[in-house]
């Protein structure tokens, strides 16, 4: 991808009225830019005080001028930031008239796109910086800053250059063949080896969990009718969102609402009661109800336990009869609900998850009341946990599906190559298995990287970035 000559110009502020607005211009026309609108280039980094004027020498507006050197500007080109009143009218203006000295506007994420080209940030940075502008809570925005900051590229580098020193020590011997085989033999290579893999494990744990900060996750509620599904919806959410009603087959539409939870944002899902049915209308939304499992991250399986064990089980065993099926495409979490703990409580007589797990492996039970909200901290924290969320893992990084997409395919090549040295003593092959373990962590960083994936990365931000 090569860096196109033109200045380019874009309003950075939001649209809209605001105190303050700021243009912002990058390339080579900076100098004569600030110098047709105010008469002359400030001072690097220094705020100074201007009148922007128009062709016709007219004032358009009054403010502060900032000029960055190609040398120490976030593109690494010379960067000007002309800030106005924030004001749509105004800021056209100001805008129109950089056009007008010779700018051309930025395409939507061409001003990062030129920090990565002339190597100000690498590509995982790039991202950052749009990951941390949408960031919707506080856990997402740390991550993400920890990205932009580098330390998520400095882990990718570190091991990337213990790969490249094994790959080089490994080289190197198949060259002298007659050393080979002991140099095979040497203890030190797996610890290496090994050493590797377990970093690569670490950083994959963290990334793992930033990945879900960023992206977000699905919870979907089902279960019987009257179990208090569209009651555990409203508590979740705060707010009044499904009906609730005493009679059976309430909910019939699928209802979806956009949540926080413990930093997460988190898709909720509320369905109709699952039961055998003659209506028409319940039918499909029992068939959607079940089809919601299937795009779900998390299912929260909502029992009532108000009655006696033996009918707590039944209605548990009725369920797992009813989505055996869609359970069997599924590979997330299900957490057993048990609901109504205000009444009575079934949970601590009947383990719903004996009943559950030879169907599903990865399944927890939590006992909760919609009504009063006692349980909700346990509930929380298993979908935390189910979630792969682990709060005891330390500086999670924000990363994108193809980080972790390139991070198992690193970890892939490197568990290869363990084989091929501890079972085949095959010194190339182990060699081979590093290059490409190293290739597969260059393209986090944009090493190696396709102009294609770069367009679309850089398309996905909004102008101005
Ligand atoms: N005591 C008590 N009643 C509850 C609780 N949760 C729900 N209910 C009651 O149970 C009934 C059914 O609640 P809903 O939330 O409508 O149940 P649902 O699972 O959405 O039912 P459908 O939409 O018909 O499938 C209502 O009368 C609720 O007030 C709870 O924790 N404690
Ligand atoms: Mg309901």
């Amino acid at each position: 991808m090569a860096i196109s000559p033109d200045t380019i110009a874009a309003v950075a502020t939001p649209g809209g009225r605001g105190g303050v607005g700021i243009i912002r211009v990058s390339g080579s026309l900076v100098p004569d830019i600030a110098e047709g609108m105010t008469g002359r280039l400030p001072e690097p980094r220094r705020a100074t005080l201007a009148e922007f004027r128009g062709d016709d020498h007219a004032i358009i507006d009054q403010g502060l001028m900032l000029y960055f050197p190609g040398s120490a500007s976030f593109t690494g080109e010379p960067v000007l930031e002309i800030h106005g009143h924030g004001g749509l009218v105004v800021m056209d203006l100001l805008l129109r008239r950089v056009l007008a000295l010779g700018a051309r506007p930025a395409r939507a994420g061409e001003f990062t796109e030129r920090a990565f080209l002339n190597d100000k940030i690498d590509l995982a940075q790039a991202e950052a910086v749009a990951d941390l502008i949408d960031s919707v809570s506080e856990a997402s925005a740390r991550s993400a800053v920890r990205s932009l900051s580098g330390e998520f590229s400095a882990c990718i580098s570190d091991l990337t250059e213990q790969l490249i020193q094994l790959r080089v020590y490994v080289e190197a011997a198949i060259d002298f063949p007659e050393e080979e085989i002991d140099f095979l033999a040497d203890e030190r290579i797996v610890k290496r080896l090994d050493a590797i893999a377990i970093l690569l494990k670490d950083v994959r744990v963290r990334a793992t969990q930033g990945s879900v900060l960023r992206e977000g996750i699905t919870l979907a509620i089902v279960g019987p009718p009257n179990a208090g599904k569209s009651s555990l919806m409203n508590r979740l959410s705060g707010q009044p969102v499904a009906i609730v009603s005493a009679q059976a087959g309430t909910t019939r539409d699928v209802l979806r609402e956009q949540l926080v939870i413990r930093g997460m944002p988190v898709q909720l899902v509320d369905t109709a009661g699952i039961r055998s049915t003659a209506d028409d209308i319940e039918q499909e939304g029992v068939r959607r109800a079940l089809s919601e499992v299937t795009n779900a991250n998390v299912v929260l399986l909502v029992i009532d336990q108000s009655g006696s064990p033996e009918i707590v089980k039944g209605a548990i065993r009725g369920m797992l009869e009813e989505l055996k099926d869609v359970l069997d495409d599924f590979d997330g979490d299900v957490i057993l609900v048990f609901n109504k703990n205000d009444i009575a409580s079934s949970a601590g007589s009947v383990s719903g998850v004996d009943l559950i797990s030879p169907l599903i492996e990865r399944v927890s039970q939590v006992s909760v009341s919609a009504v009063t909200g006692n349980g909700f901290d346990a509930l929380y924290e298993q979908i935390e946990r189910s979630a792969g969320m682990n709060s005891t893992v330390e500086g999670v990084f924000m990363a994108r599906r193809r980080h972790l997409d390139a991070l198992a395919r690193a970890a892939e090549h490197v568990m290869e190559g363990q084989a091929q040295l501890t079972m085949n003593a095959a010194g190339e092959l182990l060699a081979e298995e590093l290059r490409s373990a190293q290739r597969s962590l260059g393209e986090i960083t944009g090493e190696f990287s396709s102009d294609d994936l770069l367009g679309r990365i850089f398309e996905s931000f909004c102008i101005g970035k």
